[in-house]
């Protein structure tokens, strides 16, 4: 299956694509689907923005001045620093409609989208967005808050100038801001319209970079203050200008629509209806109707046999919204670390590649992340399958002929704006969990018990016709390059084994960070995560090559690798401890280890205090005796029989106070860990070394309501705790997003505190799948 190595290749390997038909390049994906996927707000990494996906679009998007301790702050970028103190979508369909609030100190701000197709628009339609800028509270506490101001910008990424109108006429309530014409949609227009008295004034600039906008304005806006003491934008642009930003001033509170409409050249053109509808009352109440489909599709997908609680259904609208609405599309080549390259540098670049994919977090990682992805999937087939099938087809089409998906996706100059140089390059040597297998099984699940439409079926089954070489080559290349030393056994290569700094060598590619595996890294190894994953991947390509039997798929034989897989007492040789009854990874460890400061000297001679870690007696190989969510993966993946005795024992490890259970949710490492909340350098928190993840328990979960469910002396036990852990969880996400107004990355095992990014919408959203009891 993998290609042998060609010398005459032209392009590395590494940076070779996957020879197979593109799944992008199915017929589901073109045509109507992809037209109806044009436009939309696939820009999480600002506060509101739209594009098309394509790879060089027309982008708008909003900022505003924020007025805080009596001074203006530019908002635009989603930024922590900000200190917004609630954002987010509170419905999105992922589709033609989301809504977000948007609170920033005195100032309330909502943005309205909407998109419409109709007969006489350009490819992928026309769109609104209504902006409601209001004050949080009556009476604002300074004279700069009287006004708002607003500032609405449009790019040309292909360089295409744009003309602004320069008769912006505060007197007329329809005003056209700007026009111009591209390949993809013809002849457009962009309108501004609004029942109050509005300020217009605009720049021009051009500039193929997009990302330094804000800093772009505020020159301008500064230089005006300096010159001519008013707060305006010069009504000036610069030659055949691609950029134009529209500053919008008004009394607060005020409300405009700024509508785009496209397919506007020829003189009987139906734009101006077009444009009407998308203004306005008729604007108004569209977006009241979409908002009503929005939450009777909630009732109905997730409102399931425990009623939800009012403010639980406020939360669990937040998580799917965000989720729908933190879509992102993003065009350009990852940087690939590649030593031996003969440029001189030792990277090189990925080819460009887009990916339509959800996001972590939109302040802290707006961007694509493989492993997280296939947990944000679970929520999103439920909603739409066929974004779900889309985004799934972009990350396998990021495949290389090696089987190999780099694991994090900076792509394009925005997204990497936002990372530090070190964290850009992506290792070949480095995995991350196929949990995409999550969801192709459940896909399978689904054909089965016919929950899909008949079209809806042909098209899975036409997705994973042509997904299966590209499973199968994801799963040989796990096989060749994380294999351990025995048979069966698998471990996460690429972990630092030189390293005196960290108390535990982080294992980033787990995905689990700093979980703590042996001391000393080596070939020895054997990760039982990994292990779990290995059969989840092996069971689900077994069962799609028995799905299409009599099909054009050659019958590759899987039973033996998942026979070896789920050999339950070749599992326990490798990884069970009997006497606690837990799973845990095997290698060379010692648990003598420790931090301490040292006086080293440096390359200058000088000497300086360093942290370093010692060991205090010789590593030897024997089982990582640390329980926590690596132990529980056996248990997750269902691989446990019912009957057995070790059943009991995880669930005592799982609801023991002092181990694993806490009143919010299991901890990521057992209390009794050695390194438990210990910092793993100087710089580095403890993070998978005690909170609680939400991932990891949505699967604990979906293990318990199955061992609930089938015979067994433990059925009972089983069912108690997942009805108290369900509701544990349930409640503290609540109660810190009714305190917070965030949902957050982990949250603390100690008192429950939403800790990391917050507004990380990624799979902390799960939380919603927990309410309507859906599980993998
Ligand atoms: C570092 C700093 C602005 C860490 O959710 C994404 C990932 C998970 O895949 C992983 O399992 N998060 C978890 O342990 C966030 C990782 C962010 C790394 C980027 C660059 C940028 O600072």
């Amino acid at each position: 299956l993998i290609a042998p190595v060609e010398e005459s290749h032209q392009r590395p390997r590494v940076v070779t694509p996957f020879p197979s038909p593109k799944l992008m390049e199915l017929d589901q994906f073109q045509g109507e689907h992809k037209e109806s996927l044009y436009w939309g707000t696939y820009r999480p990494q600002v506060y509101f923005g739209v594009r098309a996906r394509a790879p060089r679009s027309l982008v708008a998007g909003l900022m505003w001045l924020g007025v805080k301790d009596g001074r203006y702050h530019m908002r635009h970028v989603c930024q922590d620093s900000d200190e917004l103190s609630k954002y987010g979508w509170i419905a999105h369909n992922g589709r033609d409609f989301g809504k977000q609030e948007l609170v920033d100190q005195e100032l309330k701000l909502e943005t309205s989208f909407l998109k419409s197709r109709s007969q006489g628009s350009g490819y992928g339609g026309d769109w609104a967005v209504q902006i409601d800028v209001q004050h949080e509270k009556s009476g604002p506490s300074n004279e700069l808050l009287k006004t708002g101001h607003m500032f609405f910008y449009l790019a040309d990424e292909s360089g295409n100038a744009l003309s602004p109108n320069s008769h912006t006429d505060e007197n007329n309530v329809d005003s056209l801001l700007a026009s111009g014409s591209r390949a993809d949609v013809g002849a457009w227009q962009v309108h501004l319209n609004s029942k109050e008295t509005l300020e217009v004034h605009y720049s021009g600039f051009r500039t193929s970079y997009i990302h330094n906008l804000s800093d772009l304005i505020l020159q301008d806006l500064s230089e005006q203050v300096r010159n001519f003491g008013r707060l305006q934008l010069p009504d000036s642009s610069e030659n055949s200008a691609n950029i134009l930003v529209f500053q919008v001033a008004a009394k607060i509170p005020f409300r405009m629509d700024i509508t785009f409409v496209s397919g506007t050249e020829g003189k009987g053109s139906s734009s101006e209806q077009r444009l009407s509808s998308l203004q306005g009352a008729s604007l108004s109440t569209q977006l009241q109707q979409k908002q009503a489909e929005f939450d009777s599709k909630f009732e109905q997908l997730f409102n399931g046999a425990h009623k939800l609680e009012s403010d639980s259904t406020v939360v669990g609208k937040a998580a799917i919204a965000n989720m729908l609405g933190g879509i992102g599309y993003f065009y350009g080549q990852s940087k690939i670390a590649y030593p031996h390259h003969e440029g001189h540098d030792n990277y090189i670049a990925y080819w460009p590649a887009e990916l339509y994919t959800a996001v972590p977090s939109r302040p802290f990682f707006p961007r694509g992340f493989l492993w997280d992805e296939g947990f944000h999937q679970l929520l999103i087939w439920r909603w739409d399958l066929r974004i779900s099938l889309d985004i799934v087809g972009h990350w396998l089409d990021l495949m290389n002929i090696d089987g190999w998906i780099p694991r994090e996706q900076i792509l394009g100059s925005e997204a990497r704006s936002k990372v530090p140089e070190e964290f850009i390059p992506q290792y070949p040597s480095n995995g991350n969990p196929p949990t995409l297998f999550l969801v192709i099984r459940d896909l399978l699940n689904g054909i089965e018990r016919n929950i899909f439409t008949d079209v809806e079926s042909r098209d899975v089954t036409s997705f994973l016709e042509r997904a299966f070489i590209r499973l199968e080559a994801w799963l040989q290349w796990f096989n060749i390059t994380q294999s351990g030393k025995q048979k069966g056994s698998y471990y996460w290569h690429g972990r630092d084994n030189k390293t005196t700094r960290e108390l535990n060598p982080k294992t980033l590619s787990s995905g689990l960070d700093d979980y703590p595996r042996a001391s000393h890294p080596n070939e020895d190894e054997r990760h039982v995560d990994l292990r779990c994953w290995m059969l989840l991947a092996a069971n689900c390509m077994q069962s799609i090559s028995k799905f299409f039997e009599n099909g054009d798929i050659p019958g590759k034989e899987y039973a033996s690798t998942v026979k070896l897989l789920s050999d339950f007492e070749l599992l326990n040789e490798m990884h069970l401890d009997p006497t606690s009854g837990a799973y845990f990874d095997f290698g060379n460890h010692t648990e003598q280890v420790r931090l301490s400061w040292k006086e080293v000297r440096g390359e200058n001679h000088h000497l300086k205090r360093e942290l370093v870690r010692e060991a205090l007696e010789r590593p030897n190989l024997r089982l990582v005796p640390h329980i926590g969510y690596v132990s529980l993966f056996p248990f997750m993946g269902k691989i446990i029989p019912p009957d057995s005795w070790i059943l009991e024992k995880q669930l005592d490890l799982i609801s023991n106070g002092s181990i694993l259970w806490t009143n919010y949710g299991l901890r990521s490492l057992a209390k009794t860990s050695s390194v438990y909340m210990k910092r793993n350098t100087e710089h580095d928190p403890p993070y998978w070394r005690g909170p609680i993840w939400m991932n990891m328990n949505y699967l604990v979960l979906s293990a318990l309501h199955h061992y609930s469910q089938v015979d067994g002396p433990y059925r009972e036990r089983a069912k108690q705790i997942y009805s108290d852990l369900r509701s544990n969880l349930i409640r503290n996400v609540v109660q810190n997003y009714n305190q917070t107004g965030f949902l957050w990355e982990q949250y603390d095992q100690r008192k429950g505190k939403g800790k990391g990014a917050r507004l990380f919408t990624g799979w902390t959203a799960l939380v919603l799948l927990i309410m309507g009891e859906a599980y993998t």
